[in-house]
């Protein structure tokens, strides 16, 4: 294929380990590439890191030049920039792996340079978060791996073996594997987007509902009342979340009913939207983690969907299904007792992120997540809990699990360092659907004392207290219960998570001085 150049010795011999070092420069750099937008499309990311590159680049020329970048190529600016981007890595990888075959560790060292700079462009943009590094640092270190084992493969490859046939064809196979993890990478990418460009366009935008008054307690380092969307906890099995237009979604009830319905996005909007304070915890919470947030949620209510398709007197269970086929099971008598569970479409003002379960998910107050809140929900079959296993029912947990009463100490952090006197102590109670009547924390064991608690629109959000200690040095012990509503105190005796929820009173050590 490639033929030797005449001339003299010397060139023929340059040529001869050149050509190799240069088709391996180019496919480690590709396979590092396609690792790196394959990854970013998996993770969702918007900024894939040529795209990064290209724009850190831009953000670097004098602008003249982008206006007479913009003015040559106008829309197609985009297309422009990742292909330049392409030719100057490829042009630059070969000069790396022509490197890489006389001087091993350089070559591979400047490789990982020019990772580097990649995952560098990636963190400077403005709106790059830690899991856009990923990507970019999984490409190099791809790429530095395959730059070393091809590289190898030429060695091997020259005389007096002479064997150039497999050093090519691992470095074609190499090309090739590149381009389809790339193309997956960005269609994965343009999927993405275009169920982003359906999350702006569903119109359930309001302002950010501000919570009721009172509702934090006001003390420094306290998790506030309100969860914001981007540290909201998420739980689920997706590897890759389900990408959904709204457009394209439906909802189909079936099963135990007089009549099977099948529901559109706006077919479910038109049945009437309720916005509702709920607070959302997963069964796997240890004492004191984590796991739990509250936002307020649009959404239409389960009970008059399930209304419409009539369910049968023995239906007692609903399984609902996820687009990636994640099962729940729910009591029907909790879908129906009034409350207000709900198919959300809207979080904190916004219609729900796509990690939130876009463009409709389940939030029952009182229930712990895997038997209640079912994100891309699809499909709703009225059942019987005798009849099916849910996902998480097959792996050990309860087939039942209403949320238990739960709270913790925020403030002071566990072995804090604090000044003798007053020290406010804050935290959160819940108890979802029943409502938190007192909270009270002791001290060394002492006797309880009442915590003040913050102001709550409804019995299925969570609970702010702060309690004034006056606290004397040396080390000490403080520990938190709640009372629900209807007069359970919550139990000291430890449990873990698993089958049904954690128990126990949270407890943190304190160094006063
Ligand atoms: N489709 C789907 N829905 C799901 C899950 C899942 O794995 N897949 N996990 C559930 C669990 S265990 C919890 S605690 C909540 C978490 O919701 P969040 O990620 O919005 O906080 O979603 C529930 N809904
Ligand atoms: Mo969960």
């Amino acid at each position: 294929m490639l033929q030797t150049p005449t001339g003299p010795p010397a060139v023929r011999r340059a040529w001869r380990t050149a050509w190799p070092g240069a088709l391996a420069g180019v496919a480690a750099a590709a396979l590092g590439l396609g690792a790196a937008e394959l990854g970013a499309g998996v993770l969702g990311r918007a900024t894939t890191p040529v795209i990064a590159v290209g724009e850190a680049f831009i953000d670097r020329v004098p602008p003249w030049l982008k206006d007479l970048a913009v003015a040559w190529f106008g829309t197609a600016d985009k297309a422009v920039l990742i292909a330049a981007v392409l030719a100057v890595l490829t042009l630059l990888s070969v000069g790396v792996g022509m490197l890489a075959v006389r001087h091993h560790a350089a070559g591979l060292a400047a490789a990982a340079g020019l990772g580097l700079v990649a995952t560098l462009a990636v963190w400077t943009r403005p709106d790059a978060t830690m899991t856009d590094l990923w990507p970019p640092a999984l490409g190099t270190g791809v790429s530095v791996l395959a730059l070393d084992w091809l590289t190898r493969r030429a060695a091997a490859s020259e005389p007096p073996s002479n064997d150039r046939r497999a050093f090519v064809k691992a470095s074609l196979i190499g090309v090739a594997l590149a381009t389809v993890s790339y193309a997956t990478g960005r269609w994965l990418g343009l999927r993405r987007s275009s169920v982003e460009e359906s999350r702006r366009g569903v119109g359930i935008d309001t302002d950010t509902p501000e919570p009721p008054t009172g509702a934090d307690v006001g003390v420094d380092g306290a998790v506030p009342w309100q969860t914001p969307n981007p540290v909201f906890y998420r739980i689920d099995t997706a590897l890759s979340v389900p990408l959904l237009r709204a457009e394209d979604w439906r909802l189909r009830v079936h099963g135990l009913v007089a009549r099977e319905v099948t529901l559109d996005f706006d077919q479910l909007l038109a049945l009437g939207l309720v916005e509702r304070w709920i607070t959302l915890t997963c069964v796997s919470n240890e004492v004191g983690g984590y796991l739990a947030g509250n936002a307020v949620w649009s959404g239409v209510r389960v009970a008059d969907v399930l209304a419409l398709a009539e369910p049968q007197p023995d239906a007692d269970a609903v399984k609902s299904t996820s687009a990636d086929g994640f099962t729940v099971g729910t009591p029907l008598a909790v879908l129906t007792d009034g409350r207000d569970a709900l198919f959300a479409v809207g979080m904190n003002g916004e219609p729900l992120p796509v990690e939130h379960g876009f463009p409709v998910r389940m939030v029952v107050p009182g229930l712990y997540g895997y038997v209640s809140a079912t994100k891309w929900v699809v499909d709703v079959e009225l059942s019987r809990f005798d009849a099916f296993d849910a996902y998480w029912t097959t792996r050990g947990w309860s087939e039942q699990a209403p949320v238990k009463v739960s709270s913790r100490i925020e403030v002071p952090a566990r072995g804090a360092r604090v000044n003798a006197g007053r020290v406010p102590v804050a935290g959160t109670a819940w108890a979802q659907h029943r409502g938190i009547q007192a909270v009270e924390v002791r001290v060394d064991g002492g006797s309880w004392q009442r915590a003040q608690l913050g102001v709550v629109p409804s019995a299925d959000t969570w609970r702010q207290w702060v309690w004034e200690w006056d606290a004397r040095p040396g080390e000490h012990l403080l520990e938190v219960r709640a009372v629900t509503a209807d007069g359970e105190v919550q139990t000291g005796a430890l449990a873990p998570p698993p089958p049904d929820g954690a128990t126990g009173w949270h407890q943190v050590t304190v160094e006063v001085q």
